[in-house]
């Protein structure tokens, strides 16, 4: 039987890395393998594309077109190279972001043509669509206000507007209602715990483990 995927998604901030921690000591309690992935990256050719997508200082002047590219050729290597071989053996991958990411960004914040953001995405992950995504909804100014406590430096689309965020946001409900038998909307505001409880349960029923 292959392995799942499970996708986190949300604004910056929501506590996606968090939670994927602790769904991995979930399913390891289980006995199920899992890799937890995060986009874009991961690969050498992620990685790269990572840095120039995000802290490149000679890069501030990348159009929507192209960013949309980046994210997509990051994300086609990660299923081709990482995501396939792993599910194939039978190995869950929890992947901080996936597709959605650039339905929201790229399609909704971006303004760029969803019907375009839609093909590319479907055409890049090919079988690799989530079996389970985890949305992880928290108000613009609490998820910007939680980053500002830390250290990591801004990257270049985390200086964008509010306004921004807010169509990042709004764009994940409406996939979330849309797709409701694929989403699960966390309430991203609760304690870590109360969250890692929920999802475990989530995943517990989805999967009937
Ligand atoms: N992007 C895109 O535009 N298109 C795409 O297709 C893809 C991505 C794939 C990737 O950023 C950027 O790329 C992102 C979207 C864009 N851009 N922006 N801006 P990233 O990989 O560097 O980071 P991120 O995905 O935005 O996540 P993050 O900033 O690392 O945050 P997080 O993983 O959601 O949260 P966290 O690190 O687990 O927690 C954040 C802080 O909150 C931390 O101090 C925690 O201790 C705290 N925290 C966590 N949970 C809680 C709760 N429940 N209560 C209180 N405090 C909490």
């Amino acid at each position: 039987m292959p392995g799942k995927i499970i996708s986190f998604e949300g604004i910056e901030g929501t506590g996606k890395s968090t939670q994927i921690q602790h769904l991995q000591t979930f399913l390891a309690s289980k006995n199920i393998d899992s890799i937890a992935i995060r986009e874009p990256g991961n690969t050498y050719i992620g990685e790269r594309i990572r840095h120039l997508l995000q802290h490149d200082p000679n890069a501030h002047n990348m159009c929507a077109e192209t960013e949309l590219l980046l994210f997509e050729a990051s994300r086609a290597q990660l299923v081709r190279e990482l995501i396939l071989p792993a599910i194939s053996k039978n190995t869950w991958v929890l992947c901080d972001r996936f597709f959605d990411s650039s339905t929201a960004y790229q399609g909704a914040a971006r303004q760029l043509p969803e019907e375009m953001v839609q093909r590319l995405n479907l055409f890049v992950a090919g079988k690799c669509i989530p079996d389970f995504t985890i949305l992880l909804d928290i108000d613009v100014d609490l998820a910007l206000g939680r980053l500002q406590g830390r250290k990591k430096q801004r990257d270049r689309i985390e200086w964008e507007s509010m306004e921004f965020f807010k169509r990042v946001r709004e764009k994940y409900l409406q996939l979330a209602g849309e797709e409701s038998a694929r989403f699960f909307t966390i309430d991203a505001t609760l304690p870590v715990e109360m969250i890692a409880e929920k999802i475990c349960r989530g995943v517990e029923q989805r999967f009937a483990l």
